[in-house]
């Protein structure tokens, strides 16, 4: 059997303010390669691993270019495998109930792309996010799924990370289990344990959000040749459709608006080392720190706090030298 496996896509009507391409346009356009990639690759199914879209109503335009990507192909033939998804967070805001109401239920309700709990033929167990899914896998609830393949929108990680994760090295599984592979965590990752069951996070496709790790990052999915019980090989595909950074996000409006942060970080620093006591003219000081502020470009909320700083040092220091 062969099954292509596909992270995060964030598909969204509306292109984020820090992106220069069209977004929608182009989260159509890997979609589309995902699903060339599983014919050419003749596989019998494609597992999209949650978080088609970045949002639970993503608008018609996004949900019209995936109707059309899904319904058949380029040359108006239907696809020759099946197509199922594992819900994620941001496809139903976190709650399964909401998918009737989602970008995603529309896809679903339409037969295009289906939701199951177990792919009996393919002996796949699909995990959907819940908010308690993590805690219950720390539990040990993927025991009791035997099945060759777990594909999941957990946070299953291979390394210590901030936030509520679960090392993969901690995941108890049932002994039919042969490979893990999460969704959720925008980051590849791939574990191979001891024990033998492997882990692949294949990262995220879609990138909504600007992220520095993502910069050199080449976009890929995972096709997995295995039988029941056994992994054959496992292999990633590179999307041709997706652009390099510098083309699709306005990388210097990025940098810019971070040396700003970081002059600001600057200039709050400058004026909390400022020494109350040896200010002796209030007045100097303030038009000093205006000076400062209208030629670092600093935001007025912080040159009023500033201002306000000083303003309540200095009383300070009178009321103690009135005693
Ligand atoms: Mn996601």
């Amino acid at each position: 059997m062969k099954v292509v496996f596909v992270g995060d896509n964030h598909c969204h009507s509306i292109t984020p303010e820090k992106r220069k391409d069209d977004y929608a346009l182009a989260s159509y356009e890997k979609f589309l390669e995902c699903l060339n990639i599983a014919r050419d690759r003749n596989a019998d199914a494609i597992v999209f691993l949650g978080d088609i879209f970045h949002k639970m109503d993503s608008g018609s335009l996004m949900v019209n270019y995936l109707l059309k990507a899904l319904k058949e192909d380029e040359d108006g033939f239907p696809w020759p495998f099946k197509k199922y998804v594992v819900i994620g967070n941001h496809d139903v805001s976190r709650r399964l109930e909401y998918l009737p109401k989602s970008s995603l239920g529309a896809l679903v309700s339409c037969g295009f792309l289906e939701v199951q709990d177990v792919i009996e033929d393919l002996d796949i167990f699909c995990g959907h996010f819940t908010p308690e899914l993590d805690e219950e896998i720390a539990a040990g609830y993927l025991v009791h799924k035997p099945y060759t393949i777990c594909a999941l929108h957990a946070s299953i990680v291979n390394q210590k990370m901030m936030g509520h994760v679960v090392m993969f090295d901690d995941v108890q599984l049932a002994t039919k289990t042969q490979m893990v592979i999460c969704g959720h965590i925008h980051k590849p990752m791939e574990q191979v344990r001891a024990d033998g069951p492997i882990f692949v996070n294949p990262g995220n496709v879609g990138r909504y959000a600007y992220s520095k790790d993502d910069y050199d990052r080449e976009i890929k999915i995972l096709l997995v040749d295995y039988e029941i019980g056994k992994i054959n090989s496992y292999e990633y595909i590179k999307l041709k459709s997706a652009k390099p950074y510098d083309e699709t996000f306005k990388l210097e409006e990025i940098i810019e608006t971070k040396d700003k942060k970081i002059e600001q970080r600057g200039y709050v620093q400058t004026i909390s080392s400022i020494d109350a006591k040896n200010i002796l003219w209030i007045g100097d000081n303030i038009d000093h720190l205006k000076k400062v502020a209208e030629v670092k470009k600093i935001d007025d909320i912080i040159l009023n706090t500033a201002i306000e700083t000083v303003n309540e040092a200095t009383e300070e220091r009178l009321k103690k030298a009135n005693k």
